[in-house]
């Protein structure tokens, strides 16, 4: 069992090559083996979870018709043929969905980064107004992931848990050293940490031009705080010229274009190895303009969008590398965060990472020794012939026409945050996933396909399934909720019905018993095995189910940060928020160019809906038991 680290990669074409140096040590292979494979759950159990999350979405002659496909699929055999299949390959592999999700929802997906896949963060506005403020916060930054890096190469990083169960901990070796790379059908990504001679460096961005950072000394100690920032001016005072070609910006593309402008991009030599400097680098730091003024209760939501995009080819957008996992963004008045590319992790080790850095800024800093002299960053050239130029300009225009598209609010929740559900003893990422599936339906009269991420680090190898929060039991509460007939002790009851159904599921999802990614690998298997696609896959209800106009997720943080993320459908929202003890963080994405979608309009249910409920179970004290 050799470099299992690197399995839920796939391997990149062409002149990448690392995994065959790659090398694995003891503890964390130990904690890794120890970990339940994911299994595949019973067959009838996922096709009644499946038929009891269409209640609420479809309608009645439709579900009648599905509950006729769906007992064909198991009386015709062909369930249980495909079922047999899954099993022999869970029976085959470390994790028999890790390397088909990675293709599916990441590798395979051809729209853009941008927007489309890419999270978003933003940090609190840090108090620095000027040059030296954003170099030094920069430095320190920088400093502090090299910090925790050194838990990750060691091996050091303590075993997260979850429900009282211990998690993998391999998508921490994924956000380092690693970039997407783009292919004509299917991406790939690249890892170089478990490399024989890892990166030592970072990238560094400005005004569109990019920088080799070495950040170790030839001993391997990491540079200090003093010592970067000295880099950091050098390169800010050789990147001072604001006419250079965007090249970044090719990133931003529709994956099918990019991949072709990619193949021409490389076939220079010079332009090949700053690209192949990018993706080996350790992580990327884009030192942007600053972001434009704009009123007091705009600012966070235009940031929010800045972090996500960049703002266009104008303004920040070429300097970034939308396939690296990991950028972290400083602008010049303030304004900070990062972007990064899902395939290789989900957002909680991102997290985590950034609650380290943010810590580590606060502690004041040690005395440096002496500087030494250190050499100029490598400045990473780009030869840009005419063909390059257009397909820049012609990715130029298309971000900007995604930018002028996204319609995204952040927000501040003051009035309670896991206190108050706590306190009523109710889950409160239930709760919040109950606000947000009364204030849907208070603007559309109707539930939709709601999706929430849910973890499957649980298992080997790990990603996410889906908690589907439209249930019957929240229907049955939004609906009742502003009915004037309905008695409110009748609507407190409903409220914690449906909270407790969110919270089965939830338990339920992250034992690996979910029925969305054992549906997706039935479909998936029917593909492999050519048979062709069983009927429950081409209906109306399969096609509601899949089209989730809410998608949603829970990312908690130690640090006030908010994080983003795009629509998944034309017509719905993006839903991330950060619950702490006394406030929630929320952001709330829509497309503009959907003229039933409003970021803003939804929030603001949002806002009220939470508020209601509270009010609803303040009037209807829990009876002392
Ligand atoms: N009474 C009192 N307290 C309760 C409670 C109840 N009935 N139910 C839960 N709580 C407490 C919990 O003990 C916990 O306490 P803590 O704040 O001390 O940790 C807190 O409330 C939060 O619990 P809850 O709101 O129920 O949610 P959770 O933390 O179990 O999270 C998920 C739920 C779905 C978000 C989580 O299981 C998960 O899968 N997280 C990963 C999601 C992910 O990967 N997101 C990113 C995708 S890129
Ligand atoms: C820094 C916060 C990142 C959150 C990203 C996230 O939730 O991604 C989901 C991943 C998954 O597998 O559920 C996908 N989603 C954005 C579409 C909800």
């Amino acid at each position: 069992m050799l470099a299992f680290a690197a399995r839920a990669v796939v391997k990149p074409p062409g002149f990448l090559k690392p995994f065959s140096l790659m090398k694995v040590s003891g503890r964390f292979k130990a904690h890794q083996d120890s970990l339940p494979r994911l299994p595949v759950p019973p067959l009838q159990q996922s096709l009644d979870h499946y038929l009891k999350a269409l209640q609420p979405i479809v309608s009645k002659e439709e579900w009648i018709q599905t509950k006729q496909l769906v007992e064909e699929f198991q009386t015709s055999g062909v369930g249980e043929r495909l079922q047999k299949g899954l099993e022999r390959r869970a029976k085959k592999s470390e994790n028999w969905l890790s390397e088909w999700w990675l293709k599916t929802a990441y590798l395979q997906y051809r729209q853009p980064l941008v927007i489309h896949s890419n999270p978003g963060l933003m940090l609190p506005k840090q108090d620095f107004v000027d040059l030296q403020g954003q170099l030094r916060f920069a430095a320190r930054l920088i400093e502090g992931v090299l910090d925790f890096k050194a838990m990750i190469d060691n091996e050091t990083l303590p075993v997260e848990y979850l429900g009282g169960k211990p998690l993998c901990m391999n998508q921490y070796y994924q956000i380092l050293s690693s970039c997407r790379v783009p292919g004509p059908k299917q991406d790939s990504v690249v890892n170089f940490s478990k490399v024989k001679k890892p990166p030592l460096h970072i990238t560094v961005v400005h005004n569109f031009q990019f920088f080799e950072l070495d950040v170790y000394h030839s001993d391997g100690t990491p540079l200090t705080a003093d010592q970067i920032f000295v880099q950091l001016e050098k390169i800010w005072n050789s990147s001072l010229q604001t006419n250079k070609e965007p090249v970044g910006i090719l990133t931003s593309n529709h994956r099918n274009s990019w991949a072709k402008a990619y193949n021409t991009l490389i076939k220079d030599k010079v332009n090949r190895e700053s690209v192949r400097s990018i993706q080996q680098s350790i992580f990327a730091v884009c030192l942007d303009r600053p972001v434009p003024r704009v009123a007091d209760e705009a600012y966070r939501s235009h940031v929010a969008g800045q972090m996500l995009h960049g703002g266009g080819g104008q303004l920040n957008s070429g300097n970034r590398w939308f396939d690296k996992t990991l950028q972290f963004i400083v602008a010049e008045d303030g304004s900070c965060g990062l972007v990064y590319e899902h395939a290789a992790a989900e957002g909680p080790p991102i997290i985590s990472l950034l609650d380290h850095v943010i810590e580590f800024t606060k502690k004041p800093e040690l005395v440096s020794p002496p500087t030494v002299p250190l050499p100029m960053p490598r400045k990473l050239r780009f030869n840009i012939t005419p063909e390059i130029k257009k397909d820049i300009e012609k990715a130029k225009q298309n971000l900007g026409i995604m930018i002028q598209d996204l319609d995204i609010t952040v927000m501040v929740f003051h009035h309670f945050g896991k206190d108050f559900p706590k306190s009523e003893k109710l889950s409160p990422d239930a709760f919040i996933q109950l606000a947000l599936q009364l204030a849907y339906y208070r603007t559309y009269g109707q539930a939709c396909a709601t999706y929430e991420s849910a973890s499957l680090r649980a298992f080997h190898l790990g990603r996410t399934d889906t908690i589907r929060s439209a249930t019957v039991e929240s229907l049955a509460f939004v609906r009742a909720m502003d009915g004037s007939s309905v008695p409110e002790h009748q609507k407190v009851e409903l409220l914690r019905r449906a909270v407790q159904a969110h919270r089965d599921y939830t338990d339920r999802a992250i034992r690996g018993e979910a029925f969305d990614r054992h549906l997706l690998g039935l479909r998936l298997q029917a593909v492999e095995d050519l048979v062709s696609m069983p009927d429950i896959f081409m209906d109306a209800s399969y096609a509601v189910a899949m089209h989730f106009k809410l998608s949603t997720s829970q990312v908690p943080a130690k640090t006030d940060c908010v994080m983003f993320f795009g629509p998944v459908v034309p017509d719905g929202y993006g839903v991330c928020y950060n619950p702490r003890e006394a406030h929630i963080h929320f952001s709330v994405s829509a497309y503009n160019s959907c003229a039933e979608t409003s970021a803003g309009r939804l929030a603001r249910s949002l806002e009220r809906a939470l508020l209601d409920m509270r009010a609803l179970l303040q009037g209807h004290p829990r009876a002392k038991l």
